[in-house]
């Protein structure tokens, strides 16, 4: 493991121990409810497991420090007992590993469950993202509105070929896993479109999954700041 990914134990001090999780201050309302440090909360009420959230603004983004943590400036970062993380999937599997309520114990169902972390990042993240920075970023130029129609078309292809996956079952595999917890928190990124309510067995999927209560701590505690009108 490269140097930098290692805290020092000089560096630790009473971060012993604990669990860290950096989030943002505050963003835009477009983006509230969808920041990736969402992911590792939810993973981590699953897992009943407690961290404290570090909350960071733009000029942390940019501090050596910072990109100690997270090359690119990003959240979220995760640091646990002078060991850290970035890439809100690594982060995701790494607590999967250490409990059943995310990930079964048999080799195979763990496989299955990496699988699908991977499915809802590498095959749809990528397209519903590019989907909702049209939309969001750029939603009035010409470049935009001729590329929407195709990467919307792209974006339902997706989405019913999930639905198809998804049949009568109510998650991807047998039982939730973190699988579910990373595609869930993927279909959100549409939350500004009808996409997935048009796909009736999706919305179904995303509204069970989001019933969870370890779903509604991690989203309320992402909200909680935003909501008090913190500054960065
Ligand atoms: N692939 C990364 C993406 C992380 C990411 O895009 N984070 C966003 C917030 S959701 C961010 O920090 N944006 C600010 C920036 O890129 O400067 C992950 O899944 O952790």
């Amino acid at each position: 493991m490269a140097a930098s990914c290692v805290l020092k134990k000089s560096d630790e001090g009473d971060a012993m121990n604990r669990i860290t999780v950096s989030a943002f201050q505050n963003v835009p309302p477009f983006a509230q409810g969808l920041v990736r440090d969402l992911r590792v909360r939810w993973a981590l009420e699953e897992a009943g497991m407690p961290y404290e959230a570090r909350l960071i603004g733009p000029q942390d983004q940019k501090s050596s420090e910072y990109r100690r943590l997270q090359p690119f400036g990003q959240v979220p970062a995760y640091e646990e007992d002078g060991l850290a993380l970035f890439e809100s999937g690594a982060i995701v599997l790494h607590i999967a590993g250490r409990s059943d309520a995310l990930m079964p114990p048999d080799p195979g169902a763990r496989a299955r469950v990496t699988t699908w972390v991977f499915a809802a990042l590498n095959s749809l993240e990528p397209h519903i993202q590019n989907l909702a920075e049209v939309d969001l970023f750029y939603p009035g130029d010409d470049w935009a509105k001729q590329r929407r129609p195709a990467l919307a078309e792209r974006v339902k292809g997706r989405l019913d070929d999930l639905a198809m996956w998804l049949g009568g079952r109510d998650y991807l595999e047998d039982r939730f896993t973190a699988g579910d917890l990373m595609m869930t928190t993927v279909l959100r990124i549409l939350r500004h479109t009808d996409l997935v309510k048009e796909v009736p067995a999706l919305e179904a999927y995303r509204l069970r999954c989001e019933a969870r209560p370890a779903f509604r701590k991690a989203l309320a505690d992402q909200m909680r700041p935003f909501a008090a009108g913190a500054v960065s």
